[in-house]
C-alpha cells in the first residue's frame, strides 16, 4: 500500500566529519534503483551491470557503489533492504551506508537520483510513514522533537510520546466522548424514547470527569512544562546601561553581546541558547527601554517589548548604585504580568545594598543583588532560575504528558467546545444544538491524532523535519 509510485531518495545523516553516511530510499522501485548502483561483492555483477541482483529483506550485504555507467567504484557501501510494510515508511526502503564525506554522498545520491529517484522534500519519509498509517501525527511531531533535543528533560517527554501515551490518552478522551454523543445522537433519533437530557447534572458530570478535565489537565501540561522541551525563553530587561549584557554574558559563560559605557550599545535581541542543569534555556538580552528619538533604538526597544511577550521569565535588571527611577517604574509596567527576577545589579559600587521599601506591586517577587561585573552571586541567580523551571516543571516530569503547541491549541478548542455544550445543557438547549458544539470539540481532539484533511497543516508540521527523515 503506497501513497506515491515515486522513489525518493535523501542524505539521512548530518553533513560532516563522521565514520558512516546513509543514502536512504523509499518507495516502490526503490530496490531495482538501488541494485542498479551496488553491486554485492562476491558476485559476477561486480563487472556486469546487467545481472540481476536479489536481496533479502533485513539483511546487511556488503559490496561497492558503483556508476553503473562505467563501472567506475565510488565507494565501499553496505546495503540493506526493509520491504514493506516492515519499513520506516511501510514502503519499500533501501539504505546504502558508505563513508560520511561529502563528496562520496553527493556521488551517491546523485547517481541514485539519475536512476529515477526523486530528491526526497523535508520530512517526506516521515510523512509518507504518516500516509500509510504506520504513525499517526502525534508520533510524528514527536519523532521532529526528538532530532531537535537539546535536553535530557526534553528527551524524556518526547519518548513518552513516542511510546503513544499521548495518543493513547487522546483516544481514551475520543472514547468517553463518544459514549455522551451517542446518548445525545439517540436523544435526536428517538427522543421518545430518550426523554431529554433526563439527568442534566449527571451528563455534566460525566463530560467533566471524563472529557473536559483530562484535556485541561493536558493544556495545563503545556503551560508549565513546554519550556522542557522548547526551552525556556528569558528576558532580560531593563533601562539602557544598567549591566544586562553584563549579566547575560555571564549567565551563559561567553562574551556574546557587547558591553560598553555607551548607554544604548545593544540595539538588537542578542539570543543564546544554553542548556543549565539539563534545561534548555534561551537568554534573550533585550534593548535598554527608554524613551528615544534614534530609529535604530525604536526598532530595538520593539523587539525587546516582543520579546517580553513572548518570553516564560523575565530578569528585570536595576542599577544598585543609582537607586529605581521612573523609567524603571515605567518598564515595570510592561513586565508585571509576567514571572519575574528583580535583579538589582552593581552590588559591588554600594557598601551595602539598601533595603529601600520596594513599591508595594513590586513585593512578594524574587529578588537577588549580584555584581555581573565581579561575578558576584551569579550562581545564586542561576539557581533562581533553574528554581523557577523546578517550580514549575520539572517536579514530576517523568509522570507528565506535554502536549506542543499544535496539540494545545487543539485542545483548547476542544475545552471551550464542550464547556459551551455543558452550559447550553443546563440551559436545556435542542439536542442538535449540543451535538454540533460535542462534534466541533470531537473534531479537534481528532486533528491531535492526524484527522487531518488540511494540506496546508500537514505541510506545516513536516516542513519542520530535516531532509532524510
Ligand atoms: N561596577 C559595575 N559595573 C557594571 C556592572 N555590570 C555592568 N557594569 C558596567 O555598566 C556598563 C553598561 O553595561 P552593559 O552590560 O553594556 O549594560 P546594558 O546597557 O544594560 O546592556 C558597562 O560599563 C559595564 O562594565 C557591575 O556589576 N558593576
Ligand atoms: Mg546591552
Amino acid at each position: 500500500m503506497t501513497i506515491s509510485d515515486t522513489v525518493i531518495s535523501a542524505i539521512s545523516t548530518p553533513i560532516g566529519t563522521g565514520g558512516i553516511g546513509i543514502i536512504r530510499l523509499s518507495g516502490f522501485g526503490s530496490v531495482d534503483i538501488a541494485s542498479s548502483v551496488f553491486s554485492a561483492a562476491g558476485t559476477r555483477r561486480a563487472h556486469s551491470p546487467a545481472i540481476p541482483q536479489k536481496f533479502e529483506s533485513h539483511r546487511f550485504y556488503y559490496g561497492h557503489v558503483v556508476d553503473p555507467e562505467n563501472m567506475h567504484v565510488i565507494d565501499e557501501a553496505m546495503l540493506v533492504c526493509m520491504m514493506a510494510p516492515r519499513s520506516y515508511t511501510r514502503e519499500d526502503v533501501v539504505e546504502i551506508h558508505i563513508h560520511s564525506g561529502l563528496v562520496v554522498l553527493r556521488e551517491t545520491l546523485e547517481l541514485v537520483l539519475r536512476q529515477g529517484a526523486r530528491l526526497a522534500e523535508p520530512g517526506e519519509f516521515t510523512r509518507r510513514a504518516f500516509l500509510n498509517g504506520r504513525i499517526d501525527l502525534i508520533h510524528a511531531e514527536a519523532v521532529i522533537d526528538l532530532i531537535n533535543s537539546r535536553s535530557t528533560s526534553a528527551l524524556e517527554v518526547v519518548r513518552r510520546h513516542l511510546s503513544g501515551e499521548l495518543s493513547e490518552l487522546i483516544e481514551n478522551i475520543k472514547n468517553n466522548f463518544f459514549k455522551v454523543l451517542a446518548i445525545i445522537d439517540a436523544g435526536i433519533d428517538f427522543p421518545d424514547e430518550v426523554d431529554e437530557v433526563h439527568d442534566v447534572n449527571a451528563w455534566v458530570e460525566m463530560l467533566k470527569s471524563s472529557v473536559l478535565e483530562p484535556c485541561e489537565q493536558l493544556v495545563d501540561g503545556y503551560q508549565s512544562g513546554h519550556f522542557l522541551r522548547d526551552g525556556l525563553v528569558l528576558a532580560v530587561v531593563g533601562k539602557p546601561n544598567v549591566g544586562k549584557s553584563s549579566l547575560m554574558n555571564r549567565l551563559v559563560g561567553k562574551q556574546k553581546s557587547i558591553v560598553t559605557d555607551v548607554p544604548g550599545t545593544t540595539r538588537d535581541l542578542i539570543e543564546v541558547p544554553v542548556t543549565i542543569e539539563g534545561i534548555p534555556i534561551v537568554f534573550c538580552d533585550t534593548a535598554g527601554i527608554h524613551p528615544t528619538q534614534c530609529p535604530i533604538e525604536i526598532i530595538g526597544i520593539q523587539k525587546a517589548r516582543e520579546c517580553i511577550e513572548a518570553c516564560d521569565l523575565v530578569l528585570f535588571v536595576l542599577d544598585t548604585a543609582t537607586g529605581m527611577g521612573p523609567e524603571d517604574l515605567e518598564i515595570f509596567e510592561n513586565v508585571k504580568g509576567k514571572p519575574l527576577i528583580l535583579v538589582f545589579n552593581k552590588m559591588d559600587l554600594v557598601d551595602k545594598p539598601n533595603d529601600d521599601p520596594l513599591p508595594d506591586d513590586w513585593k512578594g517577587r524574587p529578588r537577588i543583588h549580584v555584581s555581573a561585573k565581579y561575578n558576584q552571586a551569579i550562581d545564586s541567580l542561576r539557581s533562581m532560575v533553574i528554581e523557577f523551571v523546578s517550580g514549575n516543571s520539572l517536579s514530576g516530569v517523568h509522570d507528565r504528558i506535554i502536549p506542543n503547541i499544535r496539540q494545545k491549541l487543539l485542545l483548547e478548542k476542544a475545552v471551550s467546545s464542550v464547556k459551551r455544550a455543558i452550559s447550553g445543557m443546563y440551559q436545556k438547549i435542542p439536542h442538535e444544538l449540543l451535538a454540533i458544539d460535542l462534534n466541533e470539540g470531537l473534531n479537534a481532539l481528532n486533528e491531535i491524532g492526524g484527522n487531518v484533511n488540511r494540506l496546508d497543516v500537514l505541510d506545516r508540521i513536516f516542513s519542520q523535519f530535516c531532509i532524510g527523515k
